[in-house]
């Protein structure tokens, strides 16, 4: 798909979108969500793929919400036309995998976006921040409360209330990133690893998403319950039945995704 703010491709069962605004540091206009979240929205209902890699510029995975829009609101404003949940809330909706493929500046939104993603694949110039103190806002898309999750309080507090970012190397120590790869393969690295998910059942490709997710929602006992429910509904699917039956037979499993 050709859209003046995103660019969509389909690469057998994954999708590539790309960031592309005329500004290579992709600031998160509100037109440039309501594009991104419809074309992610397409891709989750198209049964041919099963998962996407989102990306942006060389500069900048996303520099953050716009700056500029945001100076002229108010508060009445904000809140009456539900700024920000408005259209950033479908995101989380996402049933498929989204694997983002971070080059440059992930900062504000632009990191909140990262960590929507269900995996982070990070250039090895890669900067993630929440940098909102520094403009006397709070982080407004999960900021303080992704970045806690995925990368412990300490290193949350730090950084937003400093507001300085952390390198490729130290989000991959905090465990905000599972891999840092050179910038010239980044791409690559994240479509091979988005192959490789979409090559198995979707049905049980969105059931993981599906408990992995729950785990931040709720109690171990409730989690570990969700997840023995899916486990044991597992064995009404065709493909829990083909699977199995290639691994005794020593061959690769042909999914018919049901
Ligand atoms: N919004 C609007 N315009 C921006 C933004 C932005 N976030 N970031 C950069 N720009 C513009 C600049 O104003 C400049 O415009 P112009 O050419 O017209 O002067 C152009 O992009 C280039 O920027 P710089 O000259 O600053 O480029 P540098 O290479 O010197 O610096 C930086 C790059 C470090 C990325 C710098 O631009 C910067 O610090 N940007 C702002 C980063 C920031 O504070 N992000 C957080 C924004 S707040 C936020 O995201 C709240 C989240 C709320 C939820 C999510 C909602 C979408």
């Amino acid at each position: 798909m050709e859209h003046e703010l995103i660019r969509s491709e389909r690469c057998g069962k994954v999708a590539l979108v790309r960031l592309a605004s005329a500004n290579p540091l992709n600031p998160l206009t509100d037109a440039l969500i309501d594009a991104l979240v419809e074309e992610m929205q397409r891709i989750d209902s198209d049964p041919a793929v099963h998962a996407t890699v989102l990306t942006g510029s060389e500069r900048a995975f996303a520099a953050g919400a716009d700056i500029v829009a945001m100076s002229k609101l108010d508060h009445a404003t904000a809140f009456s036309e539900d700024y920000i949940g408005r259209n950033w809330d479908r995101f989380r909706t996402l049933r498929k995998p989204v694997v983002a493929a971070v080059r440059g500046y992930a900062l504000g939104g632009g990191c909140e976006l990262a960590m929507m993603c269900d995996i982070v694949i990070a250039a090895r110039d890669a900067m993630f921040g929440q940098p909102e103190i520094k403009l006397g806002i709070v982080p407004g898309a999960g900021g303080t409360q992704r970045l806690p999750r995925a990368a412990g309080k300490s290193t949350a507090m730090l950084a937003c209330l400093t507001g300085e970012p952390l390198s490729a190397s130290e989000a991959l120590a905090y465990g905000l990133v599972s891999k840092v790869v050179e910038p010239d393969v980044l791409i690559g690295e994240a479509m091979r690893i988005s192959e490789q998910i979409a090559r198995h059942s979707l049905p049980v490709i969105l059931a993981i998403k599906e408990a992995v997710n729950r785990s931040f929602e709720s109690s171990l006992a409730e989690g570990l319950l969700f997840e023995r429910r899916l486990f044991h509904a597992g064995f009404a699917l065709a493909d829990q039945k083909a699977g199995m039956a290639a691994f005794l037979g020593r061959r690769d499993a042909a999914f018919s995704n049901r």
